[in-house]
C-alpha cells in the first residue's frame, strides 16, 4: 500500500469509526485494519506525524462534522469517530512530547464548563508540552473556580482555555472575567474552533491560537 492510499484508509477509519481490527463497527468494515494498526502502519513507513494528523485524522474529523451539520450522521457516529482519533493519537503523541528537556515554564490548559470536546484540546496540550512546557491538564467541563485553583497552585502559569461550541462561549468570557479579576497579571489564551480573535479582544483574553503551533509561538514569545 503506498502512502496516500494508507492516509485515505487511515481517515477513512476515523471518518467511520473504525477502531482497531477486532471491533466489530461499522460491519462493513469487519475484518479490516482499523485506527489502530493503519497509524502504526503509517509510522513504521515513515510518514510524519504531522502529515498523519492533518492528511488523515482532521481531515476526517472536518468530514464528520460537516456530516453531523448536515443531519446525516448523530451523536453516536461522532462518538465512535472521536474513539478512532484518540486511538490513532495514541500512537502519535510520543513523537509530539519529545521535545526539549528543559521546561521553559507551565501551562495550565482545560476546555471550558458546559463543553466536553477534548481531541483539540489534548493536541495542543501535547503539542505544547513537546515544546518544552510542563503542562497541567485540567480536563473539560472545566470552571472558573478549577482553573483558579490551578493558578493558585502555580502563580507563573499561562493558562489556555479551549472551546468548541457556540454554546459555551459565554462561559469562556465568564471565567476569563473571574480569573482575571483574582489574577490580573496571569495570561490567558483562547482557542477552539468558535472562538477568533475579535471574541478575544471582546473578552479581555490576552491571546487567540488558532491552532497548536501558534498556541506555541505566543507561549515562547513570552519567555523569550
Ligand atoms: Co461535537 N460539535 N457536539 N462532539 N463535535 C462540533 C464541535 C460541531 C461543530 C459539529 C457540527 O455541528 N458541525 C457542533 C458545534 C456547533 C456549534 O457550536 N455551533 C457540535 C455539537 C452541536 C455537539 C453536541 C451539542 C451534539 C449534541 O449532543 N446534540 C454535543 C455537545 C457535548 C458537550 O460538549 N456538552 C457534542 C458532542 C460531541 C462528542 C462527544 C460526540 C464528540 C467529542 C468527543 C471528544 O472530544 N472526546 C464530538 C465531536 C467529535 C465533534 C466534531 C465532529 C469534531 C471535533 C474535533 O475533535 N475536531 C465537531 C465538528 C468539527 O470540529 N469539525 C463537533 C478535531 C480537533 C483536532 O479540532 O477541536 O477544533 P478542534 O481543535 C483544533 C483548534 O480548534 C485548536 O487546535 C486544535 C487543533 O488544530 N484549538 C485550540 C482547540 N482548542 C484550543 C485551545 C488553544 C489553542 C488552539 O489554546 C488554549
Amino acid at each position: 500500500m503506498g502512502q496516500n492510499e494508507l492516509l485515505q484508509k487511515l481517515a477513512e477509519c476515523v471518518e467511520f469509526g473504525k477502531v482497531n481490527k477486532t471491533a466489530p463497527y461499522p460491519p462493513a468494515m469487519k475484518g479490516q485494519d482499523g485506527a489502530d494498526e493503519l497509524t502504526r502502519q503509517a509510522l513504521e513507513m515513515g510518514i510524519k506525524p504531522s502529515e498523519i494528523l492533518n492528511d488523515a485524522l482532521i481531515f476526517a474529523m472536518d468530514k464528520v462534522g460537516e456530516k453531523f451539520s448536515q443531519k446525516k450522521i448523530f451523536v453516536p457516529q461522532m462518538l465512535i469517530s472521536a474513539k478512532a482519533m484518540n486511538t490513532a493519537m495514541e500512537h502519535l503523541k510520543p513523537y509530539f512530547q519529545s521535545g526539549e528537556v528543559k521546561r521553559k515554564g507551565k501551562f495550565i490548559i482545560g476546555t471550558v464548563s458546559g463543553d466536553l470536546h477534548d481531541i483539540g484540546k489534548n493536541l495542543v496540550a501535547m503539542i505544547v508540552e513537546g515544546a518544552g512546557w510542563e503542562v497541567i491538564d485540567l480536563g473539560v467541563d472545566v470552571d472558573a473556580g478549577k482553573f483558579k485553583t490551578a493558578i493558585g497552585e502555580n502563580p507563573d502559569a499561562v493558562v489556555g482555555l479551549s472551546a468548541l461550541l457556540t454554546t459555551t462561549m459565554p462561559n469562556m468570557q465568564k471565567i476569563v472575567g473571574e480569573i482575571k479579576a483574582q489574577y490580573p497579571n496571569v495570561k490567558l489564551i483562547i482557542g477552539g474552533a468558535p472562538v477568533n480573535d475579535e471574541f478575544r479582544s471582546e473578552i479581555g483574553a490576552d491571546g487567540y491560537s488558532p491552532d497548536p503551533q501558534s498556541a506555541v509561538a505566543y507561549l515562547n514569545a513570552l519567555v523569550a
